[in-house]
């Protein structure tokens, strides 16, 4: 071989392959709408607080209707330090504080509306809550978010122009002096009877135009760049659908919405029916946030103290929210002393201990991991150190033409495990169809478990442990994958609390309902202590029951259908009682607030105890079915000695 020519091969060689891995080793380019710098942050912060306290709490209500007396709203022992540091215990990095309710009470001393936090007791007129979350939050290192609901059951112009611009004030002061927010909650429940001033009326608003969304929110964009906005369809995060905290098995991140009756969707004006699934390849990236109560509702109520969720509860909506690629958002309710309930700030922390515990070795660590196909064959660039290193942007590529790839880990000796965790590098985009995740067994691989939109956080949990020594994830998508990490873990045994039942509630073994067979269907599911089965008026508004003897009660449960649905569920309500069955005295009539969204137990307390042998609930509003479905639905009815 001629020596001089060596050289000359040597650059045309390293030409040739730097030519070749130039092309191979640039990023993928990115797929379909992907999120902002914004939304990246949002994704990042994965778990946040909402806090409701307001004259609502000292009401003992869920929504307000306008007409407290800000005499009431005197917390004597209020600490938001208290709060903000029990939700960074249970490992939560913000809050979001509701500023102003439904009840248009402001929290603020504001100038858009004499009904503030002024004219309270507290801290002689003189205090400002917001203020006191915002520095609360400040001090514990926690982002700061804030809810000012677009509803106002107290403005008197609410439903005219004049109250837009009321509320257009009262977020322009908001977002310009507490400081940098994290996110703008609105939500969708818009328009009903309320105060109004004293009006004392409906008030039906035009939802598709009436809070011309777009320019109000072009404030926020304004004096809060960095906020993302959430609402039921927002611009930078949407609502999963239901207030349980629970997005369904796939729910991309990536959504269109649909248009109703030609006109574009707006908070509370949508066709709802994929706020939960998102869309595959959807026109923009609007990941969703699940919001569900620690307690069954948003608001303190004595009553509920019993009914906290468990540790296993709060991991099972995280795996759901979280673990699906949106965010969990927990509401907590401070009492009407102003701090929480010491079970809630003991089961905080209990869950951020679990969380910590779970999460505190990522067992693929410990794997040697084989790739099918590394982006030009840079190990350096994309190869499997991505997958462990535990950054959500560093991932693993593989060759633009290869769009199914396996990784494969390797141990030593069999691990065991119940958690899968995988992520996409995001600022690609959600690319992946879906994923496989084998082990090997016997010689051969088997299909363990199956997933499809990864997006910035994907959990499988596992019903039992896996034990294994090679597990296989085999990922399919229509263009190059981009991995950002593998994880596997597992969860330390959680001691289960039992729910405890209301022991004050009477027996119904013996009692009977009394409406005719063609009126109502499964009429003992309304009786049979069975949450899951649901009595259903399918003509009339009533129920009646006899007890068989007479009772003396204080209160009456109402539970409506638990099956995911609120169709049926009653809004607004009349409780009769008669010691006959044909002379019926109203005894209590009012709102089941928030029932379409949230519809869980509804106690109604009675002014004073009733002794009675008969009871009906009569529905004067519920939520409307779809047609032929039935009017009413009784999951559970039950009175309460206290
Ligand atoms: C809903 C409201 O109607 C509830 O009262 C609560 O504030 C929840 C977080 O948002 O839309």
């Amino acid at each position: 071989m001629n020596l001089f020519n060596r050289p000359a091969l040597l650059i045309i060689s390293s030409l040739f392959f730097s030519a070749f891995s130039n092309a191979q080793t640039t990023a993928p380019k990115p797929y379909g709408a992907l999120p902002t710098a914004r939304q990246l942050k949002w994704q990042e912060t994965e778990m946040y607080c909402i806090i409701h306290f307001t004259p609502t709490t000292f009401q003992n209500k869920e929504w307000g209707y306008g007409d407290a007396d800000p005499s009431i709203f005197n917390p004597t022992k209020f600490s938001a330090l208290q709060i903000v540091s029990a939700a960074k215990a249970g490992g939560f990095k913000g809050i979001v504080y509701v500023a102003k309710h439904h009840d248009g009470f402001a929290l603020w001393p504001t100038k858009t509306t004499t009904y503030n936090i002024s004219k309270s007791p507290w801290k002689n007129g003189k205090g400002d809550m917001v203020r006191e979350f915002q520095q609360a939050a400040k001090q514990e290192g926690m982002k700061f978010g804030i809810y000012c609901s677009p509803w106002d059951r107290h403005n008197p112009h609410y439903g005219t122009p004049a109250y837009l611009v009321d509320y257009r004030n009262q977020i322009t002061e908001l977002y310009s002096n507490y400081g940098d927010l994290f996110m703008s909650w609105h939500d969708g429940a818009n328009g009903g009877d309320g105060y109004y001033g004293g009006t004392n009326e409906k008030r039906k608003v035009d939802q598709s135009t009436y809070y011309d969304w777009m320019n109000t929110w072009a404030i926020t964009r304004k004096l809060q760049p960095n906020a993302s906005i959430f609402s039921d369809i927002g611009l930078d995060v949407r609502w999963v659908g239901n207030e349980k905290g629970l997005a369904p098995e796939t729910s991309w991140s990536t959504i269109t919405f649909n248009e109703k009756n030609g006109k574009p969707a707006m908070p509370g004006f949508m066709d709802d029916s994929n706020l939960g699934s998102g869309t595959r390849n959807g026109k923009q990236w609007i990941p969703f946030e699940g919001d569900v109560a620690l307690r069954p509702g948003w608001f303190y109520h004595p009553e509920q103290d019993e009914q906290l969720k468990s540790v296993e509860d709060l991991f099972n909506i995280y795996v759901h929210t979280v673990g699906r690629g949106g965010a969990l958002d927990l509401g907590l309710s401070p009492t009407k002393e102003g701090i929480l309930f010491p079970d809630d700030v003991e089961r905080l922390a209990e869950f951020g201990n679990f969380l910590k515990q779970v999460f505190a070795y990522n067992l693929a660590k410990d794997a040697t991991i084989t790739l099918s196909n590394v982006r030009g064959k840079s190990q350096k660039a994309f190869g499997a150190a991505k997958l462990t290193d535990a950054s959500r942007y560093s991932y693993w590529a593989t060759d633009d033409k290869v769009h199914q790839a396996t990784a494969e880990l390797t141990f030593k000796k069999p691990v065991r495990f119940t958690i899968i965790q995988l992520r996409e590098n995001i600022k690609l985009g959600e690319r992946i169809d879906s994923v496989n995740v084998d082990v090997f067994k016997k010689g051969q691989w088997i299909n363990l478990a199956k997933a499809t939109s990864i997006g910035a956080n994907r959990i499988i949990r596992l019903e039992n442990s896996e034990s294994a020594a090679k597990v296989r994830i085999h990922v399919y998508a229509p263009v190059a994958i981009a991995l950002s990490e593998i994880g596997l873990y597992m969860e330390p045994k959680i001691k289960t609390e039992s729910a405890k039942k209301d022991k004050n509630s009477y027996k119904s073994s013996g009692w009977k309902v009394l409406n005719p067979a063609a009126e109502i269907t499964n009429p003992a599911y309304a009786l049979d202590d069975n949450e899951a089965t649901a009595a259903q008026l399918m003509s009339g508004n009533a129920i009646d029951i006899d007890f068989g003897k007479v009772l003396t009660f204080a209160a009456v449960g109402y539970l409506p259908a638990q099956d995911g649905s609120s169709a049926g569920a009653i809004e607004k309500y009349e409780v009769l009682s008669s010691n006959d069955g044909v002379k019926w005295d109203k005894i209590a009539e009012g709102e089941f607030s928030n029932i379409k969204a949230n519809p869980i137990l509804q106690r109604i307390g009675l002014t004073q105890p009733v002794t009675a042998r008969y009871l009906r609930l009569l529905s004067k509003q519920a939520v409307a079915g779809k047609d032929g479905q039935p009017q009413v639905r009784i999951a559970e009815l039950s009175v309460y000695k206290k």
